[in-house]
Order: C-alpha cells, then sequence, then structure tokens
C-alpha cells in the first residue's frame, strides 16, 4: 500500500476523460458539470454532462446496438466483460484514488473492498452468461411450448455515489451478460470514476453503443432517462424520494419496468445470550460506522436486551475509537468525510433534533468539517425521526428490548426492509426471529456478508427486485412462450 503522501502526489497528477461516453467514444459535452471532492471541501474538477438531447442520441445507439449485441451469442458477451475486469484490475489503484478523491470513501477500502468486488461481479455474470436454459413445458402433446429468456433490450441505470463502481456493476454485468445495452447515469457526486470506468469499456472493445455513460445532475439527465419512451428498463439505487419520482415517469411515458433498491434503516438485535458479545459489540460498530454510515444497508438501529445494554455500549464506544475521522487519503483512516456539505447538514439537523427531543448524546455529535465523528444516541423513542428515518451517516440510534416479541416489534417498526441482523446462540430465537423480520436479508451472528451468488434487495420502502445473483436477470429478461404445433 503507497503511503499518504504518495497517494497525495497522485491524487494531484489525475487526469480524467473530457466529454460525455456515447455510442462508443467520448463526444463534446452539452454541458458541464462541477466535481466537489469531500477531502479538499472544494472544487477539483469539471466534467461533462449529457442534456436531454444526448440522453436521446444515447438511446437510439444502443436501440441500434441492441440486436447484434443480444444476438453475439453468450460466449461472445462473456469475453467482453472477463476482459473488462482484467482492466478494472490493472486499474485498480487508478479508480480506487479516483472513488477516495470524489467522495471520501478511505483509500484502503476502495482498493481492499470495493474495486474488487466491481472485478468479482463482471467475472461472476461473464461466467453466468448462457448458463440460464430455457424450458420445455409439460403441456398437451399436440403442441410444444418453449418458454426462454429475451434480452429486455435497453437498459438504463442510474445509480448513487455511496459505492460508485460497485453500484455500476450490479446493473451492468448482469444486464450486458444477458444480451441488453445499457446507458448508465451515475451520480453527480461521483462522476470521475465513472469516466475512467468508460474508457475502460472502450479499452475493453465492446461495440459501439453497447454501453454509454451519460454523466449528469439527476433532474436532467436521470429525469430524461426515466421518461424516455426508448428505454424498456430502469434500475435504480438511491433515495426512496427519488425512486418514487421514476414510478411516475414511467407511468407517465412508456411504463418501462423499473426497479428499485433504496435506502434501510436496518436494525441489528443483540440478545443477552449472543455467542460472543465483543463481536457482537465491535460488528455493531462497523455496520453503522463502515463507509460513514453512508449504506442503504447501515446498522442504524441497535436494539439491545436490556441485561446486557450497559455492556455492549461501554465496548461499542471503545471501537468507535477506531472509527475516527481522518484523510481518507492515508491508509490508516477507516472512516473519511461525508460526501458533501448538503449530507453533514443533512446528518446533523437529524442529530440536533434529536437530542433537542431529549435523546442523550452518548458520543459524538459535533462534525469539524465534512468529517463527521461516530455518534451514538440513547433514550431515544421509536417514533423519534431519527429511529425512523434514514440519515445516511455514523449515526446509530440505541434501543432497549425486555422480550423477544418486543424484540420483534421494535425491528418491524419501519417502512423500510432492506436488511436485518439478530444475535444469539439460542437456535430457536435464530430461527423464529429471522423468519419474523421484514428485511430482504437478514443476517445471523454476523453482520454485512455478502457475495457475488446471493441476491441482494429490499421490500417496502426499500424497493423491489434483487441485484447480483442468478435472480438479477430476472430484472433485464423477459419470459417469452413459444407454441409450436404438432398435427
Ligand atoms: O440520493 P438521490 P442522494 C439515500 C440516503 C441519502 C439520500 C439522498 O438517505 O441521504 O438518499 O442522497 C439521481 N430524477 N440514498 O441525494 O437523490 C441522482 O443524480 C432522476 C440511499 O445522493 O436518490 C443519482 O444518480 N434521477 C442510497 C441518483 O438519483 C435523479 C444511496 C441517487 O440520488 C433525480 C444514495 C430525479 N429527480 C442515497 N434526482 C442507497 N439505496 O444505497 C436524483 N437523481
Amino acid at each position: 500500500m503507497l503511503t499518504r503522501d504518495r497517494w497525495i502526489e497522485r491524487a494531484s497528477g489525475l487526469r480524467h476523460p473530457a466529454g460525455v461516453f456515447l455510442g462508443g467514444e467520448f463526444v463534446q459535452a452539452e454541458q458541464s458539470l462541477p466535481v466537489f471532492s469531500p477531502r479538499a471541501n472544494g472544487l477539483v474538477a469539471e466534467v461533462g454532462a449529457a442534456g436531454a438531447s444526448q440522453v436521446d442520441r444515447a438511446v437510439l445507439a444502443a436501440r441500434a446496438a441492441f440486436g447484434r449485441w443480444s444476438r453475439s451469442g453468450p460466449r461472445v458477451r462473456a469475453a467482453y466483460l472477463f476482459r473488462l475486469a482484467e482492466l478494472i484490475e490493472r486499474d485498480a489503484e487508478s479508480l480506487a484514488l479516483l472513488i477516495s478523491v470524489e467522495m471520501g470513501k478511505p483509500i484502503r477500502e476502495a482498493l481492499d473492498i470495493e474495486i474488487p468486488a466491481v472485478a468479482r461481479t463482471f467475472r461472476w455474470y461473464a461466467e453466468l452468461a448462457g448458463k440460464e436454459p430455457g424450458e420445455v413445458a409439460d403441456t398437451d402433446p399436440s403442441a410444444l411450448a418453449l418458454v426462454t429468456r429475451r434480452p429486455a433490450g435497453v437498459v438504463a441505470a442510474v445509480t448513487p455515489w455511496n459505492f460508485p463502481l460497485t453500484m455500476a456493476a450490479w446493473k451492468l454485468a448482469p444486464a450486458l451478460a444477458a444480451g441488453n445495452t445499457v446507458l448508465l447515469k451515475p451520480a453527480e457526486q461521483s462522476p470521475l470514476s465513472a469516466l475512467h470506468l468508460a474508457s475502460l469499456i472502450a479499452e475493453a472493445g465492446f461495440p459501439d453503443g453497447v454501453v454509454s455513460i451519460l454523466n449528469g445532475p439527476g433532474p436532467v439527465t436521470g429525469a430524461a432517462l426515466g421518461r424516455h419512451p426508448g428505454v424498456d428498463v430502469l434500475t435504480f439505487t438511491g433515495s426512496t424520494a427519488v425512486g418514487r419520482e421514476f414510478l411516475r415517469y414511467a407511468a407517465d411515458s412508456n411504463l418501462k419496468r423499473v426497479w428499485l433498491e433504496l435506502g434501510g434503516k436496518s436494525p441489528n438485535l443483540i440478545f443477552a445470550d449472543a455467542p460472543d458479545l465483543a463481536a457482537a459489540a465491535d460488528t455493531a460498530a462497523w455496520a453503522i460506522f463502515f463507509n460513514a454510515g453512508q449504506m442503504c444497508t447501515a446498522g442504524s438501529r441497535l436494539l439491545l436486551h436490556r441485561p446486557i445494554a450497559e455492556e455492549v455500549l461501554a465496548r461499542l464506544a471503545e471501537r468507535a475509537a477506531d472509527y475516527r475521522p481522518g484523510d481518507p487519503l492515508d491508509p490508516t483512516t477507516r472512516m473519511g468525510p461525508l460526501v458533501s456539505a448538503k449530507q453533514r447538514d443533512a446528518v446533523r439537523a437529524h442529530v440536533d433534533q434529536a437530542v433537542g427531543e431529549g435523546a442523550e448524546l452518548a458520543l459524538g455529535g459535533t462534525p469539524d468539517g465534512l468529517y463527521f465523528p461516530p455518534t451514538v444516541l440513547t433514550g431515544v423513542r421509536p417514533d423519534q425521526p431519527v429511529v425512523r428515518e434514514e440519515v445516511f451517516g455514523p449515526v446509530l440510534s440505541v434501543l432497549t428490548f425486555d422480550t423477544e416479541e418486543q424484540a420483534v416489534e421494535l425491528a418491524n417498526d419501519t417502512g423500510y426492509g432492506l436488511a436485518a441482523a439478530v444475535w444469539t446462540a439460542d437456535l430457536g430465537v435464530a430461527h423464529r426471529v429471522s423468519r419474523r423480520l421484514r428485511a430482504g436479508t437478514v443476517w445471523v451472528n454476523c453482520y454485512e456478508e455478502g457475495d457475488e451468488s446471493v441476491p441482494f434487495g429490499g421490500i417496502g420502502l426499500s424497493g423491489h427486485g434483487r441485484d447480483k445473483s442468478h435472480h438479477a436477470l430476472d430484472k433485464f429478461t423477459d419470459l417469452t412462450t413459444t407454441w409450436i404445433a404438432l398435427p
């Protein structure tokens, strides 16, 4: 791992392609987009942004490329995805550095966690291409019914900044493997890593128009994709509010299929008989402070069994010291700044409001610039906004429970349903509670376990549909039945 000074030196020499990656080449942008770095708390670059007419052109290019790409055969498509994975690994340091500069992720985590996950995702779907056979249905023998999967067509993916390249890969890889062409609209906070990805897509030699990458403001570029009649599927990760917008865009345009992976307010339940209380407390800290809490699966509600509440809180406070915010380009930093002043203000407003309503600040609470310290609130009520709404910062709300029934009730007292965790040595409690928790993912005696082979997504206000695994192909394919008469 390079030293902080070396990373800073490399960051000062970073270059990025100009323009918009449209139809296989970088073309002059219609608009421009300022890029702020939370690390520098200032403007670091300006990149090209696509307006509505470039979105039109990109959709046309994707339409034109679709026929050949979808008929190219899975081995051909897999070869491009494998090549892209190799290039991502080759440029791992540059990609990690861009992510760290544009959204403040600690460089070590960008390099050790995010980039390997991106390469793995492209490889995993390359390996899956062509391995989802169709069916022959058991119908009356007078006819033959074939059920086959077809690529849906032109897919638009609108993604957030908290894991800029992982989110892009979760959408691009399955959609491309299944034979679709894709338009990616990255978040305006993280356009630099997306531009580098675009240059790797060009280098990998993907046919023109198979992938376009359109930076731009959500309400302009994102909305144009959401409303476009030439887009067949829209896949989105971001806020619940914008998820609702995409459903409206679809209703007002061509009823395109919309897949939503939205926010969360995940409960982390620790029972008194947890097999290793210290590990449970350490993991609870990681579950909320990793990525400065800017995680849709952040364990933002810690539900503690009353007899062990004090012990867990004491251990949690010790662990929180490991997450003292620091320069994201320092390899020892485990928590960087929040992504923007807007995000910092929203997080601070949540904490101030909770304290104003009587919550106790057990830890943290006061930011230094964009650096927000690990913050723990006790004495909160289940009906307070800080407990009900996604804060998207390193802010943990702690509640206590006395019985299993009460724990489940508190955990499910939310409109979100992305993830949940339960810590217990009792197999009965583990099974009963995990079965009743309303969430797309439930962890038992662990947190944030994940794998390309396992579906990820939520229910309720956390959205629907699944990223990752072979189930993601459901989003990007249509089932077609072909009846053949057998006279
Ligand atoms: O998300 P937005 P923001 C949550 C989290 C966070 C809040 C706001 O609670 O505090 O959202 O974050 C595009 N039409 N999550 O503002 O606005 C935008 O350009 C079309 C949870 O960053 O949802 C970006 O590409 N598109 C989350 C994408 O939507 C629009 C990850 C996400 O931006 C648009 C991020 C519009 N009107 C935030 N407005 C998760 N699920 O992990 C914005 N966009």
